[in-house]
């Protein structure tokens, strides 16, 4: 089942993070997070199926257990734009991850016009 893409939070430590259950697949199944920034996927088991006994990133390649009571924190390091798939080990249980550019100026962008809009200024 298709699921609305649920965006990822931002921390205001830089950290972005989604909460995932597992139950007959993830939810949600469709992530979208930025690019150049490591995401902290919490996973948390909601069904005994071998399906969610571990989960599959394909790049760059992690494969983690699950535990079965609780959560289990998996750590995506900084990626570039593009997309990340995550499985169960026999890819049943299938989730992407659409990683974007931030495409909010960058602070030395912000200053450059800052100070071209002060020395367009009237003295
Ligand atoms: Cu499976």
């Amino acid at each position: 089942m298709l699921e609305q893409p649920v965006r990822a939070h931002l921390d205001p430590d830089g950290h972005q993070a989604v909460d995932l259950v597992i139950d007959r697949g993830y939810h949600p199944d469709a992530i979208i997070a930025r690019a150049g920034l490591p995401l902290r996927l919490v996973f948390r088991r909601d069904d005994d199926d071998t399906c969610s006994e571990r989960v599959v990133f394909s790049s760059p390649h992690i494969d983690r257990r699950l535990a079965a009571t609780g959560s289990t924190t998996v750590e995506l390091p900084a990626q570039p734009p593009g997309e990340v798939r995550f499985t169960c080990g026999m890819g049943r249980y299938r989730g992407r991850i659409v990683l974007v550019a931030d495409r909010a100026p960058s602070i030395l962008a912000r200053l450059r016009t800052w100070a071209s809009r002060r020395s367009a200024q009237p003295l």
